[in-house]
């Protein structure tokens, strides 16, 4: 009997480290390893994943003869306390005149800052009400989604513990 039980293990064992992926399109991990339907390398093959990106890398290497020599060099450079090291800026043109602005914001100086695109001087600057919060999250849309030529920038603020949405215009103007 102790014979038959390990027979039926191993059998068992070995049904599974050879189970295939065969229903490619029925979205269960048909054999337990973790990849379901085209994510799983046995379906690669089926015709239901023809177009899936998984296992279909295109040859498009262009390996370099030697490694390339380059150097970098800060060409522009914003004042200082424009902007916060772990913020995140937005990029658009914000007054419609074929020249792009920078939105920055300093939290710990309660500051907007709207740099001009060429030479990241400061444009415009305003005082947030409250603390910037999620300063990675500055929107401007561009001012010629908005008909007026003037862009608005929202900003999430924190005064006395409450998250308001603040509202500026393309030169700092509270809204
Ligand atoms: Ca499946
Ligand atoms: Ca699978
Ligand atoms: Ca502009």
């Amino acid at each position: 009997m102790r014979k038959l039980w390990l027979a039926a293990i191993l059998s068992l064992m070995y049904v599974s480290s050879f189970a295939q992926e065969t229903l490619c399109g029925n979205g269960l991990d048909d054999d337990n390893d973790g990849f379901i339907d085209c994510f799983d390398g046995d379906c690669f093959a089926n015709s239901i994943c023809k177009d899936f990106y998984i296992g279909q890398d295109k040859p498009c290497q262009d390996i370099p003869i030697k490694p390339a020599d380059f150097s970098l060099a800060q060409k522009l450079a914003s004042p200082d306390r424009t902007t916060s090291t772990w913020g995140r800026i937005d990029v658009g043109d914000l007054d419609a005149d074929g020249i792009p602005e920078v939105i920055t914001l300093n939290p710990a100086d309660k500051k907007l800052y709207i740099l001009k695109g060429t030479d990241l001087s400061i444009k415009y600057s305003a005082v947030t009400s409250g603390i910037p919060e999620y300063y990675d999250h500055v929107i401007g849309d561009v001012a010629s989604s908005t008909g007026s030529g003037c862009a608005r920038i929202f900003i999430a603020e924190v005064v006395g513990g409450k998250y308001f949405i603040t509202c500026y215009d393309c030169k700092a103007n509270k809204l």
